[in-house]
């Protein structure tokens, strides 16, 4: 059955301005899903509007009582979560239970966020006069602008709305085209959870939904996921506005696996993190970095795993690996693939499609694969790992902190040393010793170096840094002009 999406500004559903919409399809079966609104600027600025009005009260509402509303939508997801993982799958084709792993990870950042509201910790520092005192708070930065991908269509949203919405912002949302109808159930959730009108509002579209979000000169914050090319273009024209922008962009990340690994273990770790969520994941794993004395027994037992991999619709039982999300997304695989060949990496397994209809494509490994060849630097986005063979702990981490992304990466090992020299070493956001690259908590800092980011992070205690302003506060309560206040450098 076809559903239509709508725009939610304001606490109203409806549609764009223009009366334009654009259709969603699902990636495995190809069958329509929903029309929805194809918003442009005049959308934004309506939400806009609404989020700025909606700001003046909610900033005034007590941080407890707005972690209280953040709690009542841990509930509610609760409530509707094999719901929202079914719309989930559907629209973007990740596999039942890694939708379910999606919808969790929002909850349990909504129990975490709630639990800021009593929190939100400033502090207080000795100041240079008697009888004055000094504090540093945090401010919420005023209306914030939120741009996400469709890979975590619930999750990676949820990261950026809730502490902002903890910390007193209002919120102008606007996620990826592929998942329009889940994106509006998810700001459902927040609406019936007790969340004033305006203070989250939902416009959908696509690209130039987006850049009206970021010109516009009411939204101070803007956080963005996302490929890297859009990223560095929604850096430099919030640039021109001096405004506050995080980024978390590309990945390529890596599992390095030393001869002393368990074997068992590391195979395990692998064929989820490279060809789980189809590897469309920016912290997939996406490069393979072997040890030589492993490097037979390793490929032999990842070939067996891999070619045990159900690929399918993600409803049914007992599929592990669903579609590609688009047809775009599926020939930029199938191109990577043609330049492996080219660049004479060698096929061990998959590098066809997979299925009659949808956009499957079979896990992929090359072998022989030199640290300087595309597959090796360039995100791919999709199932297809590129194995590099190394002779040392050392040449492992200089391949891995080679490339121009720096978001995960991870080693298997049993030598405790050899791990805490990969600890010390390696350059990126996140490190897993004997896990793959994949499953971030979410109260730890989750972000990348290099090309990945900016440098901000998102989860745990420092995603409120991206929403929040400090603001620096003297009490004098001497009742005289103190000589320092006029100069304090005398
Ligand atoms: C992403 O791919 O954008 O660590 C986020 C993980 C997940 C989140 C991934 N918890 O793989």
């Amino acid at each position: 059955m076809t559903k239509t999406a709508l725009n939610f500004i304001g606490g109203k559903w409806q549609p764009a301005r223009s009366g334009a919409t654009f259709e969603t399809r699902n990636p495995a079966t190809l069958e329509m899903l929903a029309y929805a609104a194809q918003s442009d600027a005049d959308d934004v600025a309506d939400a806009v509007a609404a989020a700025k009005t909606a700001f003046r009260e909610w900033r005034l509402v007590p941080a407890p009582r707005r972690g209280e509303v953040l709690y009542a939508v841990a509930h509610l997801l609760e409530e509707r979560k094999e719901e929202l993982s079914r719309l989930m799958t559907q629209e973007m084709g990740k596999v039942l239970s890694e939708a379910r792993g999606d919808v969790q990870e929002a909850i349990d950042m909504a129990y975490y966020m709630g639990g800021e509201g009593r929190r939100m910790l400033g502090y207080t520092a000795p100041v240079e006069m008697p009888e004055k005192f000094g504090m540093a708070l945090r401010d919420p930065a005023g209306v914030v602008g939120l741009i996400t991908p469709w890979n975590f269509p619930v999750a990676v949203p949820s990261w950026k709305m809730l502490p902002a919405l903890v910390a007193g912002n209002a919120v102008v949302w606007k996620p990826s085209e592929e998942t329009p109808g889940v994106a509006a159930s998810f700001v459902q959730v927040f609406h019936d959870a007790g969340l004033p009108p305006g203070v989250l509002n939902l416009v959908l579209g696509a690209g130039p939904a987006g850049e009206a979000l970021v010109a516009h000169p009411d939204v101070r914050v803007i956080s963005f996921t996302g490929s890297t090319e859009t990223g560095l273009k929604v850096y430099a024209r919030a640039a021109t506005m001096g405004k506050k922008v995080a980024l978390e962009m590309g990945g390529k990340n890596a599992i390095i696996v030393l001869d002393d690994a368990n074997l068992e273990l590391a195979v395990k770790a692998i064929t989820w993190s490279a060809y789980g969520t189809t590897g469309q994941r920016c912290t997939a794993t996406s490069r393979l970095i072997v040890q030589r004395g492993i490097l037979r027994a390793l490929t032999d037992a990842l070939a067996e795993k891999a070619s045990m991999l159900r690929v399918g619709y993600g409803l049914e039982e007992g599929v592990e690996v669903g579609p590609l999300v688009n047809q775009k997304a599926l020939e930029k695989v199938e191109k990577y693939v043609a330049v492996g060949r080219e660049e004479g990496a060698t096929l061990a397994f998959g590098g066809t499609r997979a299925g009659d209809t949808g956009y499957f494509y079979a896990p992929t490994l090359f072998t022989n694969v030199s640290r300087n060849m595309r597959i090796a630097r360039e995100e791919i986005f999709g199932p297809v790992l590129s194995l590099v063979p190394v002779d040392s702990l050392e040449e492992a981490v200089e391949v891995n902190n080679s490339v121009a992304y720096g978001l995960s990466s991870s080693i298997f090992t049993e030598n405790i040393n050899q791990a805490f020299r990969a600890i010390r070493d390696l350059t990126t956001g996140i490190v897993y010793v004997n896990h793959g690259t994949t499953g971030a908590e979410i109260q730890f800092p989750f972000g990348g170096t290099r090309g990945t980011g900016n440098g901000m992070r998102e989860a745990g205690q420092t995603a409120l840094d991206s929403f929040t302003e400090w603001k620096a506060v003297y009490v004098d309560y001497s009742g005289r002009l103190q000589r320092a206040q006029i100069d304090n450098r005398e």
